[in-house]
């Protein structure tokens, strides 16, 4: 809901940002057409070594490109959707997702009105060694959720392998009302998080923000974090974080 009075929950901080979709303006992205493309978070703003962003499809809309020196993740939050990945054909429904490395040629199409995309892209770091990953097409219906460090009543999808050929992870975290994350984290890592469901209390560096579906959180590298799941229903979000790779 867009604010009369000058207020909104986002922040931009040094370490973080909460922003939530008040705020959001559409921008261009070569490639996309008759397409929203909202850049949720971007290096741009001072932190961030990653792109976040969504892109909103009707049936005449279209996304190509090349990944070049990046690779792109994509999550298909709402309706279904064509990708063409190297010249092969893949049906999306809401939950699929895909993995592009470097020089992968994609061509989004055939969507119904209304399909949602969630994006992160980076450049692609390659650790000496290990081939470089291929095209992942998945769906996370099809992904067991694991209790977080024992906890049963918050539980983790871990969408790509966990293999060091990966430089990151894009995983679903689900909670039951009341739980938790069970500690304040504080890591290298950084994080781009989308709220799919649900909402709660999220503590970011010393602040407590309430957050709720459709919001958009950047956690920089050592930010403190804390989640606290409310309301009556399940909550979840999909979040990427920077993994495998030396700091130096
Ligand atoms: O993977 C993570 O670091 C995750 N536990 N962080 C988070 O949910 N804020
Ligand atoms: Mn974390």
């Amino acid at each position: 809901m867009k604010s009369k009075s000058g207020s909104t929950r986002t922040v931009v901080k040094r370490n973080y940002a909460l922003i939530t979709p008040d705020g959001f303006v559409p921008s261009v992205l070569p490639g996309w057409k008759n397409a929203v493309v909202i850049i949720h978070i971007a290096p741009v703003m001072g932190g961030p070594r990653f792109t976040q962003l969504a892109i909103t499809l009707d049936e005449t809309s279209s996304g190509t490109g090349n990944t070049g020196a990046l690779e792109h993740f994509y999550y298909v939050s709402k309706g279904d959707c064509t990708a063409q990945l190297n010249g092969k054909q893949h049906e999306l429904t809401t939950g699929s997702y895909l993995f592009l490395p470097p020089k992968a040629k994609f061509q989004f199409s055939g969507a119904s009105k209304g399909t949602k995309l969630l994006s992160f892209q980076k450049k692609f770091e390659r650790l000496v060694g290990e081939k470089i990953p291929g095209i992942i097409v998945g769906h996370a219906n099809a992904i067991k959720g694991k209790p977080f460090l024992g906890h049963k009543d918050a539980r983790l999808q871990v969408l790509l392998p966990d293999h060091p050929s990966f430089d990151l992870a894009v995983n679903i975290f689900t909670y039951d009302p009341g739980a938790t994350l069970p500690f304040v984290e504080t890591h290298i890592m950084e994080h781009g998080l989308l709220m799919l469901s649900g909402g709660g209390i999220y503590r970011l560096d010393a602040d407590r923000h309430r957050v709720t579906a459709g919001d958009v959180i950047w956690m920089g590298s050592y930010c403190p974090q804390w989640f606290i799941a409310q309301g009556k229903t399940k909550s979840s979000y999909i979040y990427y974080k920077d993994v495998n790779r030396s700091p130096l």
